[in-house]
């Protein structure tokens, strides 16, 4: 008998917890959002910060455990539900990669992609967390190249994460839309969830946006 779950997923349109949302859906399960407008800096408030002291989305609850961190929320949805087939199980040779590709997201993509933008020189390669931005947006690049995905021709939870970041850094030219990338992405983009995902987030963004301008005009 599947256990049924209580999941709350704290969200914020066209952020970083597109996402997590998308992976819910891909996962099949039933979720509640907690919608923060951060035009208004709902996720600065008093409720919020004691959900995630960091005032970052997303965030999720499922029942008692709260987890926060994209690349903790894929890892660990993604081994919760795993009859959707998004994770290879411990024991697969594929984890490796899988993990591998899951934590490079974080400690090296999101790191060298903001010192880019931000301009901010390096230091050394033995300095960084992540060798270069060149480095990894090269080793992500040889990746793709092989493809159709980043475990070949496996499609795990970390692609979701990794086709909707290259979305997002490409589209701020933090990162070249390089071929490999761009097939990656359309090949991504294409699914259901992130259509679905896509669509509510730009109305809900609209609404954010309105609710703003009125808060501003009352002030
Ligand atoms: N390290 C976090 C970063 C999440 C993050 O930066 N989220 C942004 C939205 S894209 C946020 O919540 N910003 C709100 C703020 O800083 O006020 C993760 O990977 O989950």
């Amino acid at each position: 008998m599947t256990q049924t779950r209580s999941i709350t997923l704290f969200y914020s349109p066209q952020t970083r917890a597109t996402g997590a949302r998308v992976l819910l859906e891909e996962l099949k399960v039933p979720y509640d959002l907690q919608v923060l407008n951060m035009k208004t800096g709902e996720q600065r408030q008093p409720a919020y910060l004691a959900i995630n002291p960091l005032g970052k989305v997303p965030a999720v609850r499922v029942d008692d455990t709260l987890v926060t961190e994209q690349g903790a929320i894929f890892l660990y949805m993604a081994d919760l539900f795993p009859e959707a087939g998004l994770a290879p199980a411990l024991t697969d040779p594929d984890r490796g990669a899988y993990l591998r590709w899951l934590f490079i997201y974080g400690s090296c993509f999101e790191p060298a992609v903001v010192d880019y933008y931000m301009k901010r020189e390096p230091g050394s390669l033995n300095e960084t967390p992540y060798a270069s931005y060149a480095s990894v947006i090269d080793m992500l690049e040889e990746t793709l190249k092989k493809g159709p995905f980043l475990l070949g021709e496996r499609f795990t939870a970390a692609d979701l994460l990794w086709g909707i970041a290259l979305r997002w850094t490409t589209m701020f030219g933090l990162v070249e839309a390089r071929p490999a990338f761009q097939a990656y992405m359309d090949r991504i983009g294409d699914r259901a969830s992130i259509q679905k995902v896509s669509a509510e987030d730009a109305a809900m963004a609209a609404e954010h946006e309105a609710a703003a301008a009125l808060l501003k005009a009352a002030s």
